[in-house]
């Protein structure tokens, strides 16, 4: 082992290849605004807003006042039984950003916890009212649930299903995911064809028996699978084959709230609702883990009919609600409003959809994708080596042009920030024209 990886090797990295990253570490260890700082002094641009989380740029000092402020006052306080201001305060104040009926949130700490919260939710929502053999759930091919039992076995990444699948959860199936290349290659905003692709659902309800199926989970718009914008009326599909067979309809918006698609939830943007909406990052900014599920009254009163004195729910975790994650997130809501941040990711909207488009001439590039502020560049695999043109495209960015991107495989995805200036994304993709141009 060399001295630079020395240091590195207690430290296990998630979802990283952690032998290549050890063997040439450069470590980030401030970040200020749309740029991270390195360990040898290096700035870079973040072309990725974190990892989806931080549409407000890095250290926002006010949402850095109010932590530092909270940590001081309250610092832990369990919410068993007892609670603290502040988780009453975002409560509140999430819940009137949400759609019309949405007037009840649960806290958790991530986006896995979040998911497999709200299937928690679906099951016991059918069990109260006397449809207990409403147990099945399905998700999408392609989807990403977080890495939970739960969310995993609704998920569609077979990477992350593959080691695991004797332990997935039973009764779960999948509907087929909705990228079509050969239709739909390069669409700007939602794809047209494919809300036939809905009609799945409606085979799994004559396969299994509708009375069977608790819910569904579905990404409005799937992120980390390289971006994949629902084709025209697909959502609306899924929305009435649910209510035709008294199916909940979970929407997985840990990635599309909180302004990635210049509306506090995509389901407003999208004009489709769900019953149950799971959310994380966007909701602190990232600055502290948190996550909600958001629920239909008429989910929330189901549990809400036997004697007041017995717990509802047999489910949260220690750190649910917590203070500091709390004032976190009510500072990131100020902000959201003093900045009109939602506004000003609307406005930004066109320039980054051009500039992405930009790349449909490239010799590598055989589709982009966008919707919001979410995009994806996907190159052709080489021969024999799928992902080797992603990954190396990744390094060169990171060494060469010191940006920060994030590929799956030989995708690349982008997050901008809400609030990124226009010639920074201009330069950032003029600096990923150069690196996909200088490699084969
Ligand atoms: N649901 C969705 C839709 C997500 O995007 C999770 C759940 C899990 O959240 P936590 O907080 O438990 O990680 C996510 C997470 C990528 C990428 O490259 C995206 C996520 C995580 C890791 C990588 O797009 N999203």
């Amino acid at each position: 082992m060399s001295a630079a990886t020395d240091h590195l090797d207690a430290y296990w990295m998630p979802f990283t290849a952690n032998r290549d990253f050890k063997k040439k570490p450069r470590i980030i260890k401030a970040a200020s605004g749309h740029h991270y700082t390195a360990n040898d002094g290096t700035r870079l641009y973040d072309t990725f807003s974190g990892l989806w989380t931080s549409g407000l740029g890095h250290c926002h000092p006010k949402i850095v006042a109010a932590v530092q402020a909270q940590v001081a006052e309250l610092d832990y306080c369990m919410t068993f039984q007892v609670t603290n201001d502040k988780a009453v305060a975002l409560a509140e104040r999430v819940v009137g950003m949400a759609p019309e009926g949405f007037s009840h949130c649960f806290f958790t700490n991530s986006g896995s916890e979040s998911v497999d919260t709200a299937l928690k939710i679906a099951l016991g929502y059918h069990g109260a009212r006397g449809e207990g053999n409403r147990t099945r759930l399905i998700g999408r091919e392609r989807g990403y649930h977080g890495v939970n039992f739960g969310g995993m076995s609704v998920g569609g990444i077979v990477l992350n299903r593959k080691a695991f699948s004797a332990c997935l959860l039973p009764g779960v199936d999948h509907i087929r995911h909705t990228l079509d290349i050969g239709q739909n290659a390069f669409s700007r905003g939602l794809p047209q064809h494919g809300a036939n692709l809905a009609e799945d659902l409606v085979r799994l309800c004559t396969l299994h028996g509708s009375s069977n199926i608790a819910a569904v989970i579905v990404e409005p718009v799937a992120g980390s699978t390289g971006v994949l914008p629902p084709p025209v009326g697909y959502l609306e599909r899924l929305r009435e084959i649910c209510d035709a067979h008294g199916i909940l309809l979970i929407f997985d918006e840990v990635i599309t709230a909180f302004g990635r698609l210049a509306k506090p939830f995509g389901a407003q943007r999208l004009g489709v609702l769900p019953d149950i909406i799971t959310i994380a990052k966007g909701l602190t900014n990232g600055v502290i883990p948190m996550g909600a599920v958001l629920v239909r009254d008429s989910v929330y009163d189901a549990f809400m009919q036997g004697p007041e004195s017995m717990i509802e729910l047999f489910h949260g975790y220690t750190y649910s609600g917590h203070p500091v994650a709390a004032a976190a997130g009510l500072a990131t809501m100020d902000v959201y409003e003093e900045e009109g941040t939602f506004e000003q990711a609307a406005s930004l909207e066109q320039h980054f959809e051009d500039l992405l488009h930009s790349f449909s001439d490239h010799k590598h590039v055989i589709d982009v994708r966008n919707f919001g502020l979410m995009g994806a560049i996907e190159m052709a695999p080489r021969n024999g080596a799928p992902g080797a043109r992603g990954n190396e495209a990744h390094k060169k960015c990171f060494w060469d042009e010191n940006l920060v991107i994030r590929n799956g495989m030989d995708t690349l995805q982008f997050s901008p920030f809400l609030n990124s200036d226009p010639d920074e994304m201009q330069q950032s993709f003029a600096a990923i024209r150069r690196v996909l141009d200088s490699i084969e």
